[in-house]
Formats: structure tokens, C-alpha cells, sequence
């Protein structure tokens, strides 16, 4: 790996969620967002959105890793290993705890000064998600969502006071996660309609154009406060192989990858939606609520770069499997099992090849740069006495999809500025809520039931990444 190499700068770093780590869901006036309502589903292992709360379940978001209280801790630990950059997304409902306020709360945006003056003063940059599954329930509630148009300006307002806040402290921005999660559950998005819904394709069309609209103009918005700013976009990215020779099978694989991802960041990047998206809307006459001027934004506002999340690949069939076994896991996307490939407890098939793919095609079709801002392995570890975690598994991830990421920069010249693994501390799980689907280097004392010091352990992980950064990404 010695010949591997990554530019002066490139941004090492590691990733988490306001909504998976911060806990502290109610105070110095922080309001419901719908990730605060998500319980851990008894009778499976995804998680389910509840109207009303529970006091039976246990809602492990609303206490997180108490990242809120420990994140000083939490920084130096960031610092020991060696990371160049630190994601993190900021709690909407902090700064707007309803969503349609005129004024900020000061007290949630205090949290975020001092954590980012925290980062900066240990030169570890700030990479802010704007949005993280974090909308104000209330706006859920009261406007149903990002389906209603009315949720751009409450988004901007947000935009504005973050933009100008942190203008000069905070360069890299992203305005939504996975954007194109909510193509696949529009719940996600505080849209709730059932798939059999008539109305079913028009509605999450008309929230997609929403939600595209409003982060053009954030985009925009950036730009005009500050134009050093880099704001990406970020995409749920995945492989779905053919299942066989079949032509028709390619033709499934393609569609898969074409209108689960790069639809989406073809609206990001070239600012405008592709033939197939105009022929989709023409043949199911869907009676959408596009302006000229919204069109416009959306040529105007494209992103500085793509921002993506890569965790497994899957096997795309034409044909409806009726094996059920052989379906296998994903947060969003869902396909069939690869025979040579290996999958976690949770059915994430680890495949580097996937991953090298996903640079290549994202590369060469846009040519901007991409930011790797969530990669990881999910895993339950054992703690041995004097806290020793020997997490070979996630190391072995880790370092296969490291060297994909050094053959998409030397090999295919993809433009890469950096990796941010996903959880780099362990956090709570966004499909199932558990604490034990970890991802962390950093091993947090907290089961699945709340129990737990919350003492913060390095695992094997943490000194191989630390070396990795050191050499950058010489000795892997
Ligand atoms: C992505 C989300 C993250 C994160 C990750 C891992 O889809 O952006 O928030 O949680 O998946 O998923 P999980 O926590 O379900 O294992």
C-alpha cells in the first residue's frame, strides 16, 4: 500500500448524526423532531414511527450517547486519532424547535458554537449536515410535510441563520441526507402516505421537487453569505448487480442504480431532471406544481460536490423473487443475496468492488469532487477485560474499503476530497434504534435497553485509523 496515495489535505475524518448521538431531545428549548417519535419496533428489527408517544418504549434517540453534555470529551478522543474533519448534522428543532418560528433559539444555537469553536480549536473542520432526518415534527403535523411548498422558506430561514452564524468557521456544508431516502420512504420526510395510495407517485414527485428546490436555493443562499462555501448534496448510494446473464436483468440493474441514485444527483449536479423523470411524470399524468422559476433555481443553485454514503451492494433481479430468504438488507434499498459476498447480523453485504464502482460511475459521469461523508461496518463487539475490543472485522472493512477508495483516486483519477466513516464514536442506530449495531472506533458503554456508564473505550479500530491518517493512507 506504500505507492497508495492521497493528496496533501485530503480530509480524513469521521461521521455521526445530531439525532444519534446529541440525547438531550427536550432541553434549552429544543423542540420534537420526527426522529424523536421513532421507537424500537418490538416484533422486528426496523424501526416504526409512532403518532403518539409510549411512555412503555424505550427511545434511545431521546438520551443518544449524551453527546450534548460529553462532547468536549468526545473531541479530544477525535483529536487523539488524528481527524482531519468531523461530521455532524445540526439539530433543526435546537435552532427552530417548531420549524415555522421567525426568530431563532439561542440557547440551541450556543451548543453549536461552542462545538464548533471546539473543533476549530483542535483544527478538526466542521462538516455540517443541514438536514439529518431531523425535520420539526411540528411541521409534519401542521403542514404535512416537505409535501407542502410552505417548507422551503421555514428550511431557508433555517439555511440563513446557520450560513451567517457560522460564516469562516464552517466551509463544507450538505443540505440534506440522503436525499433520496425519501424517494424510497417518504415518512422520512414527514410525508405519510400509504403506497397504495392513488395519489401515491404524484405526491413524493411533488415532495422530491420540493425538496430539491429548497436546497438549490440554500445552495444559492451559501454562496451569496459567504462563496467561499462548499455545499454538496448527499446521496444513498448502493450496487444492485444483475442477477444473471439475462438482459433483462442488466436492464433491472441499471434502472436500479439510474433511478434510485442518479436521478438525484443529476438534478444536484447538471440542475436539471433527466429525460426519465419527464417521461415518468408525462406517462402517469402527474399533476405537479413546478414554476418556471423553480426550474430556474434548480439550474442555478448545483452543488460544489457530491456527498454520498456507501455501506453494501445487493442482486437485482427482473423478476419478482418469491424467495424471501434471499432478500437481504440495506437502510433504504432493498435486493437479493450475492453468493460471493459476506453480510453482517443485519443482512449488509460488504463488498469493496461495490464500492470502487460507485466512485468510478459517480466520477466519470459528473466529474466534480465526491466527499465519502458515511461508510462502516455495523457490529456488535465484545468488550475483554480492561476494556480491550478487537474489532478484526471492522478493521478488515475499513482497510478493503480504504484501498477501493486509493484505486478510484490513482487508478480511475476520480476526484475524492475526503472519508468520514460513519459513527466513528458508537451511536445510536438510525433503522433499528439499537445501540448494538455499532460502527464506532470509539466504543460507548450502552446496551440496547439504556443500560450503561456511557464511558467512552478505544477498540483495535481506533489506533489502526489513527495510523492511517498519520501516514495518510500509506499504511493501511
Ligand atoms: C445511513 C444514515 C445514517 C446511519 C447509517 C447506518 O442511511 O444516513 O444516519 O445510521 O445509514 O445505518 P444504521 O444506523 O441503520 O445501521
Amino acid at each position: 500500500m506504500k505507492d497508495k496515495k492521497f493528496s496533501d489535505g485530503f480530509l480524513w475524518g469521521g461521521a455521526m448524526a445530531a439525532n444519534q448521538c446529541e440525547g438531550a431531545y427536550d432541553i434549552d428549548g429544543k423542540g420534537m423532531s420526527i426522529m424523536d417519535i421513532m421507537t424500537v419496533g418490538n416484533s422486528s428489527k426496523r424501526r416504526r414511527a409512532t403518532p403518539e408517544i409510549d411512555p412503555q418504549e424505550y427511545y434511545p434517540n431521546h438520551r443518544g450517547i449524551d453527546f450534548y453534555h460529553k462532547y468536549k470529551d468526545d473531541i479530544k478522543l477525535l483529536k487523539e486519532m488524528g481527524l482531519k474533519c468531523f461530521r455532524t448534522s445540526i439539530a433543526w428543532t435546537r435552532i427552530f424547535p417548531k420549524g415555522d418560528e421567525a426568530s431563532p433559539n439561542e440557547k440551541g444555537l450556543a451548543f453549536y458554537d461552542e462545538l464548533i469553536d471546539t473543533l476549530l480549536a483542535n483544527n478538526i473542520k466542521p462538516v455540517i449536515t443541514i438536514s439529518h432526518y431531523e425535520m420539526p415534527l411540528y411541521l409534519v403535523e401542521k403542514y404535512g410535510g416537505w409535501k407542502n411548498k410552505k417548507l422551503i422558506d421555514f428550511y431557508l430561514n433555517y439555511c440563513r441563520v446557520l450560513f451567517k452564524r457560522y460564516s469562516g468557521k464552517v466551509k463544507y456544508w450538505m443540505t440534506f441526507n440522503e436525499i433520496n431516502s425519501t424517494w424510497f420512504v417518504p415518512a422520512i420526510s414527514g410525508v405519510k402516505i400509504s403506497n397504495d395510495d392513488p395519489k401515491y407517485l404524484q405526491v413524493k414527485c411533488q415532495t422530491m421537487h420540493n425538496l430539491f428546490v429548497a436546497s438549490a436555493r440554500a445552495v444559492q443562499m451559501g454562496h451569496e453569505i459567504n462563496s467561499n462555501n462548499q455545499i454538496g448534496c448527499m446521496v444513498l448510494t448502493t450496487v444492485g448487480y444483475p442477477k444473471t446473464t439475462n438482459p433483462k436483468d442488466a436492464l433491472a440493474a441499471d434502472d436500479y442504480i439510474t433511478r434510485g441514485t442518479l436521478a438525484f444527483t443529476d438534478v444536484h449536479v447538471r440542475g436539471h431532471y433527466p429525460s426519465f423523470v419527464k417521461r415518468m411524470v408525462q406517462k402517469n399524468h402527474l399533476e405537479l406544481d413546478i414554476t418556471d422559476e423553480e426550474l430556474l433555481d434548480i439550474q442555478t443553485g448545483v452543488v460544489d460536490y457530491i456527498g454520498l454514503s456507501y455501506y453494501s451492494s445487493s442482486v437485482v433481479s427482473s423478476e419478482i423473487d418469491k424467495n424471501a430468504d434471499s432478500s437481504i438488507g440495506g437502510n433504504f434499498s432493498m435486493g437479493l443475496k450475492n453468493p460471493y459476498l459476506k453480510a453482517n447480523e443485519w443482512g449488509w453485504q460488504s463488498d469493496p468492488d461495490g464500492f470502487r464502482l460507485i466512485l468510478r460511475w459517480l466520477g466519470q459521469r459528473y466529474e466534480i469532487p465526491l466527499f465519502v461523508v458515511e461508510n462502516g461496518y455495523g457490529h456488535e463487539d465484545e468488550v475483554l477485560s480492561g476494556h480491550i475490543i478487537h474489532d478484526d472485522y471492522r478493521i478488515d472493512y475499513l482497510r478493503k474499503h480504504v484501498n477501493a477508495l486509493a484505486e478510484a483516486i490513482n487508478e480511475d483519477g476520480v476526484d475524492i476530497i475526503g472519508y468520514t466513516p460513519w459513527g466513528c464514536i458508537d451511536l445510536i442506530s438510525a433503522s433499528t434504534g439499537e445501540m448494538k449495531k455499532r460502527y464506532g472506533m470509539v466504543y460507548v458503554d450502552l446496551d440496547n435497553t439504556g443500560k450503561g456508564t456511557l464511558s467512552r473505550y478505544k477498540k483495535d479500530s481506533f489506533y489502526w485509523y489513527q495510523k492511517v491518517i498519520e501516514s495518510n493512507g500509506g499504511e493501511l
